[in-house]
């Protein structure tokens, strides 16, 4: 039997963990670990050396929570970049067969929660390193719960209470999505939702900052001005250096990050260094 052991990844997120091997099943008392350290991690783990099907991805998804298998009926723009008799299974990825894309390329190049736009908000994603570049193709993660904790008490009370619009239109007009959704601005428009700016995590209690340049359009109860000037704050708050991971992928790694308590951004400075090419799972909340 390996015993799980850890480190951590940053002063205040982030955990490597040793001993793991998702080609198997897990123990329930594992099971019961991991999930600990998720959330003790505020959100993000890294598994490295991980030799996986994709069933073995899918399975080790359900370790975690519900494992989000209708991306297709939720994101139709996102259907073709499914692998194929993996419902569950996203794919992000420059490279193309036959002049066909393998995964959505330029995927999250851009601060964003996955799933924000979302009534039921996703909790987690799980990428898995299939294909690399020789250098660049970095993901950054940035701690929102930790930045919450370091904004003064003054900003604290005045966002306590506030909620924001999140919507794919958003990210339609100002991002990489506008590819996905040229022609299709209706249906971007139509996938939105309100969350608390300071959302408390289902699962620890612990506040977070919940908006991210991608999807979050206003606050709703501030002016357009005022909106505008306070989610720029937040942005460059949360993205100070202090609060940010930046991960180096090594081939076979399984990174996991926690919706409700991270950003992430996919840096694309890496299409002249080769193919890049990562599997993804999301995690729901269980009900
Ligand atoms: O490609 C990456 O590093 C991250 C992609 C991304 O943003 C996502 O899967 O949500």
């Amino acid at each position: 039997m390996t015993t799980i052991t850890f480190r951590p990844l940053t002063p205040n997120f982030g955990m490597e963990i040793y001993g793991v091997d998702f080609s198997r099943e897990q123990t329930a008392d594992d099971i019961a670990l991991l999930r600990r350290l998720w959330t003790e991690a505020s959100g993000m783990l890294l598994f490295r050396d991980q030799h996986l099907t994709p069933a073995d991805h899918v399975r080790l998804t359900a370790c975690f929570g519900k494992v989000q298998d209708d991306i297709a009926t939720q994101a139709p723009v996102l259907a073709h970049y499914l692998l194929e008799g993996y419902p569950e299974i996203y794919r992000v990825s420059n490279k193309k067969i036959d002049g066909k894309p393998l995964g959505r390329e330029d995927a999250g190049t851009y601060w964003h929660s996955d799933g924000s736009w979302m009534q039921q908000a996703p909790r987690g994603s799980i990428l898995y390193a299939v294909e690399l570049p020789t250098v660049g193709g970095d993901t950054m993660f940035a701690d929102m719960a930790g930045a919450y904790d370091a904004l003064s008490p003054p900003v604290r009370v005045m966002l306590d209470g506030l909620n924001a619009v999140h919507s794919v239109l958003n990210a339609a007009i100002s991002t990489s999505y506008t590819k996905e959704y040229a022609g299709k601005l209706d249906q971007a428009a139509s996938k939105a939702a309100i969350h608390p700016v300071i959302l408390k995590h289902p699962v620890s209690g612990r506040p977070a900052i919940y908006v991210n340049e991608g999807f979050t359009a206003k606050i709703v109860e501030l002016t357009q001005l005022e909106s505008t000037a306070i989610l720029k704050m937040l942005f460059d708050h949360c993205t100070r250096p202090d609060f940010v991971y930046r991960h180096r992928w090594q081939l076979n790694d399984v990174v996991m990050w926690d919706n409700f308590s991270n950003m992430h951004f996919a840096v694309p400075n890496y299409k002249a260094h080769g193919w890049r090419l990562l599997n993804r799972t999301t995690v729901l909340l269980e009900a």
